[in-house]
C-alpha cells in the first residue's frame, strides 16, 4: 500500500515529523525545504533507520521558476506520488496592523498562500494522471479566528481554508482528495521564527500549558492517509487539551 509523500517544509517542525511518520510506514519521500543541510541529514536518517528511498528536493516555495523547474525535473519513477503535504510556511511577527512590516507580509502572503499554489499546480499533472492523489493543506486555527496583531497570519491561513475547499470541489472529477488541517498551537521553530530568533518570547508562547508536538500533528494528518479511498476528511482542527481555539488557553500549568 505505502507509496510516495512529497512534503514541502520538511527541514523542521511538522514537515520532519511527517517525514518521519510516513516513512516509519514504508513511504518513499521527496522531501523540501531551503535548508540543503538538514535535507540531506535528515535524508540519510530516513533511508538508513527505515530503509525507504529519499529524493531532496532543495527549493523556495515563493520562487514560481523555481518551484515549477524542480517538479518537472523530478525523475519518472518519482512521479507517481500518493500525496502532497503542503506544510512549508511561516509566520513573521506579531504587530498591529499599522505598525506591520509590508515584507514580512509579502513573504507571508508569498509563501503560505503563492508557494502552497505554485507546489500543487506543479505537483497535481502526476496524480491527475494516475486519477487519484490526496492533497494535505496545514492551515491553522488562525485560518479559523483571527486574532489581536495576527492580521495577514490570520488571513494567509484563511486562504489556505479557502483554497482547500475549492481545490477539493474542482479536483472531485479527478477522484483527489483534498484535506485541510488546522493546527493549534504546537512547539516546533514557528515561534522561534515569528519572533525573529528571540528565543525567550517564543517560548512564552507556550506558558503555563502543554502545546502539540509535532509528532501530534504527524499522526493526525498520517491518519487522514490511512483511510479507505472512499473516505474523506475534509477539513480538521485539532488543538492541545489546553486550548479552546484562537483565544481560549488554560495556562493553569503543564
Ligand atoms: P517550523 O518553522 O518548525 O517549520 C517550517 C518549515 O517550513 C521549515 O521546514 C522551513 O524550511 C519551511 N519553509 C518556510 N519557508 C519556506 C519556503 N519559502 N520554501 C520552502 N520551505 C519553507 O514550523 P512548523 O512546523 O510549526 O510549521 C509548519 C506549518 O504549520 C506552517 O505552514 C505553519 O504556518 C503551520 N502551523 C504551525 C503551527 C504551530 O503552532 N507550530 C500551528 C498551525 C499551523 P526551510 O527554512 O529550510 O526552508
Ligand atoms: C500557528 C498557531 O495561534 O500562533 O498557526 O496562529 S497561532
Amino acid at each position: 500500500m505505502p507509496g510516495i509523500v512529497f512534503i514541502t517544509g520538511a527541514t523542521s517542525g511538522f514537515g520532519k515529523a511527517c517525514a518521519f511518520k510516513f516513512a516509519s510506514h514504508g513511504y518513499d519521500c521527496i522531501i523540501n525545504g531551503r535548508r540543503k543541510d538538514r535535507l540531506s541529514e535528515l535524508s540519510n536518517t530516513l533511508e538508513k533507520k527505515y530503509n525507504v528511498a529519499v529524493l531532496t528536493l532543495a527549493f523556495d516555495v515563493q520562487n514560481q521558476k523555481d518551484v515549477f523547474q524542480s517538479i518537472a525535473q523530478i525523475p519518472q519513477q518519482w512521479q507517481k506520488i500518493d500525496i502532497l503535504i503542503n506544510n512549508a510556511g511561516l509566520a513573521l511577527g506579531r504587530d498591529y496592523f499599522d505598525e506591520a512590516s509590508l515584507e514580512d507580509w509579502n513573504t507571508m502572503i508569498d509563501t503560505n498562500v503563492k508557494g502552497l499554489l505554485y507546489v500543487s499546480k506543479a505537483i497535481l499533472p502526476f496524480m491527475i494522471k494516475e486519477k487519484k492523489g490526496h492533497v494535505i493543506n496545514i492551515g491553522s486555527t488562525a485560518g479559523k479566528e483571527v486574532y489581536e496583531r495576527g492580521n495577514v497570519y490570520c488571513a494567509s491561513k484563511h486562504a489556505v481554508a479557502a483554497i482547500s475547499e475549492s481545490m477539493r470541489i474542482d479536483l472531485l472529477r479527478h477522484h483527489i482528495k483534498v484535506t485541510a488541517i488546522h493546527p493549534g498551537a504546537a512547539e516546533t521553530e514557528f515561534s522561534i521564527v515569528r519572533f525573529k530568533g528571540d528565543e525567550d518570547t517564543a517560548a512564552k508562547v507556550y506558558d503555563g500549558f502543554k502545546p502539540l508536538s509535532a509528532e501530534d500533528v504527524a499522526d493526525v494528518i498520517y491518519y487522514t492517509t490511512s483511510l479507505p479511498p472512499h473516505i474523506c476528511i475534509n477539513d480538521l482542527v485539532l488543538t492541545a487539551t489546553q486550548q479552546g481555539n484562537s483565544f481560549y488557553f488554560n495556562r493553569s500549568g503543564k
